[in-house]
């Protein structure tokens, strides 16, 4: 993947409600990752109130849990979260793939930005550099998320 992120836009967040759904999976680089989105959409404007944290087990789960949040709330876009690495088997591709296809299903049926926030590593170290080193994707998944639900609103009637 690049690291060619897209500049950020500086856009206010005070009037988007945002959900984050996290894998309980490797959590302590979920959890950077959770800790660095939050605080950009908090930076940004959006209000705890407006922010709602859900936890599933694995990435594998992710895709519904966002399904189940967007049919019991309404929410300007949701940034789903998880670390997926490499493993002795092919298991971690299939997950990946299917989270992937999965969750812009979700995103389409309900016309809701669902930001894919899964990161796919190689390895420990490289899942490490993307999740609390210098490639910070977290702050991009913020960024992105701000960025859709400024176009929903925008777009939407
Ligand atoms: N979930 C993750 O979020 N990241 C992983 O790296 C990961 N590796 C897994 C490896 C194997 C062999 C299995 C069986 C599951 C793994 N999972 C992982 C959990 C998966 O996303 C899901 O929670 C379970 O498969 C239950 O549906």
């Amino acid at each position: 993947m690049s690291l060619a992120a897209p500049g950020s836009l500086s856009i206010d967040g005070k009037p988007f409600t945002v959900g984050i759904v996290a894998a309980r999976y490797n959590p302590e680089l979920v959890g950077a990752l959770v800790e660095q989105v939050s605080a950009q959409l908090v930076a940004a404007g959006v209000k705890n109130k407006s922010l709602v944290v859900e936890r599933v087990p694995g990435s594998n789960e992710l895709p519904v849990a966002v399904r189940l949040l967007l049919k019991k709330r309404r929410f300007d876009v949701v940034v789903a979260l998880g670390v997926l690495i490499r493993g002795d088997t092919i298991h971690y591709e299939l997950i990946a793939e299917a989270v992937t296809h999965a969750l812009q299903t979700v995103a389409l049926d309900a016309g809701v930005p669902v930001i894919n926030g899964v990161v796919v590593a190689e390895n420990q170290a490289q899942a490490e550099a993307r999740c609390r080193g210098p490639v910070n994707r977290g702050a991009e998944f913020a960024q992105a998320a701000l960025e859709m639900a400024q176009l929903k609103k925008r777009l939407s009637r």
